[in-house]
């Protein structure tokens, strides 16, 4: 039997996305720059950069509050942002999303007000071993507040979280696991359909940890069933400053606001005071105005790209860059999980991270050194750092290429 004919794939046209991201064209040390380390932070389109000015030269006001025509503008613009955000993610309302300064923030808000109301000493979170010291910390600041139990699930040697290991630890006094959908230190990518549908199976709620996610696939909340889902807008083509945190409006609802100030109440006397409605609730002070409209302005820039050209163009660079790290001596890739996303993590025998990632630098590639601010997984591989080259559609064959020669160069002047 003949195959059905595939219709052609078109290639997807990287040149002409380049030119939308002017940093790219720019030199570092007189060498035409090579960003690889788009999974600390991403570069941003003319759109975003465009739609930030734009916004300070002929609308900058206060949102939610003014009568006169900028707030009013603002406001409008600000909440567009949040519909944007609404419809990227599939959540079924704007009054599950809420503005934050980044995945930091959303986790923090998730510990502070729903575990910190809902969980009792003796109960447990569980977590990945491979989790971002962002889905650690706040976990660990609860435990110490009040005696919540915090369990680790165990990753395997690539990469990949322990399966088995992740069910036995998840027990009927799990009230919520917060798993990263991918690593950031390792670039896997974990099974979170099925984590969440085991959690829920032994009642237990999900936070996902979306940072490393948004940008590499596309992301349904609603068919996910997730609990809580956290972004940062700087990782997604977005400016720094903004992030979100979406929950399910039943949950958020029954959650205490955090932080207390302007905007989140109804009414204050000094007696009592009565929460806003969602989202606002839980947004107190003046939001990053600018970043809302410029995270639009990402997601809109998105929404126009031909994102699954763009992502089979990205695997396609990782495979390239994984099956050529086999020619450098001494190389040894940390993460190799089946399934991962954008992140080559190595180390080399007898050299130092930091090292590599300063010779690179005088030769215009960018790469990220050190821990990750995942320190617990990298010990599990008995290491303090990794050099971590990461991806994004932007990236080339040729940037891999001169990151490999820029590699080789720096081996031979610290052999
Ligand atoms: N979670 C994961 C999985 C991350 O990779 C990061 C940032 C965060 C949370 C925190 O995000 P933030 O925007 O609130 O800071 N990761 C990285 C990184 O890999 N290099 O720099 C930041």
């Amino acid at each position: 039997m003949t195959a059905p004919v595939q219709p052609p794939v078109a290639p997807f046209a990287v040149d002409k996305v380049r030119a939308d991201f002017p940093i790219l064209s720019t030199q570092v040390h007189g060498k035409p720059l090579v960003y690889l380390d788009n999974a600390a932070t991403t570069q941003k389109p003319r759109a975003v950069i465009d739609a930030l000015s734009r916004y300070y030269e002929t609308t900058n006001a206060n949102i939610h509050r003014g009568v006169h025509s900028l707030s009013q503008r603002a406001t409008d613009e600000f909440e567009a942002g949040r519909e944007a955000v609404r419809r990227f993610l599939n959540a079924g309302s704007t009054r599950e999303i809420i503005f934050t300064r980044g995945t930091t923030e959303s986790i923090n808000l998730v510990a502070q007000t729903y575990a910190r109301m809902q969980l009792k000493a003796g109960d447990e979170v569980l977590i990945g071993e491979a989790e971002h010291h962002a889905n650690i910390v706040p976990w660990q600041q609860l435990r110490d507040l009040q005696g919540v139990v915090l369990k680790v699930a165990p990753i395997n040697e690539a990469g990949e979280l322990d399966m088995a290991a992740f069910e036995r630890l998840l027990t009927a006094r799990t009230r919520l696991v917060a798993i990263g959908h991918v690593s950031n230190a390792l670039g896997s990518i974990n099974p979170v359909a099925q984590i969440i549908e085991l959690a829920h199976a032994r009642g237990a709620k999900v936070l996902v940890d979306g940072a490393q996610s948004v940008a590499h696939g596309p992301v349904d909340v609603t068919a996910l069933d997730c609990d809580f889902f956290a972004f940062s807008g700087h990782k997604l083509f977005g400016p720094t400053g903004i992030g979100v945190l979406y929950g399910k409006a039943e949950l958020l609802e029954a959650m205490p606001p955090w932080q207390g100030g302007g905007d989140m109440i109804r009414t204050v006397s000094f007696e009592r005071s009565e929460w806003n409605d969602l989202p606002w609730k839980f947004e107190a002070g003046t939001p990053d105005i600018a970043g809302g409209i410029g995270l639009k302005a990402a997601l809109d820039y998105l929404a126009a790209l031909d994102f699954d050209g763009a992502l089979r163009h990205e695997h396609a660079l990782l495979a390239y860059a994984t099956a050529r790290a086999a020619e450098v001596p001494g190389l040894r890739i940390i993460g190799t999980a089946r399934e991962k996303a954008g992140v080559l993590s190595f180390v080399i025998d007898g050299l130092h991270p930091q090292d590599l990632g300063v010779l690179l630098d005088s030769q215009g590639v960018a790469i990220r050194t050190g821990h990750h601010c995942a320190m617990p997984v990298l010990s599990r591989y008995g290491l303090s750092g990794t050099a971590r080259a990461s991806f994004a559609f932007y990236n080339t064959h040729e940037d891999v290429d001169r990151f490999y020669a820029a590699l080789a160069k720096a081996c031979q002047i610290l052999a």
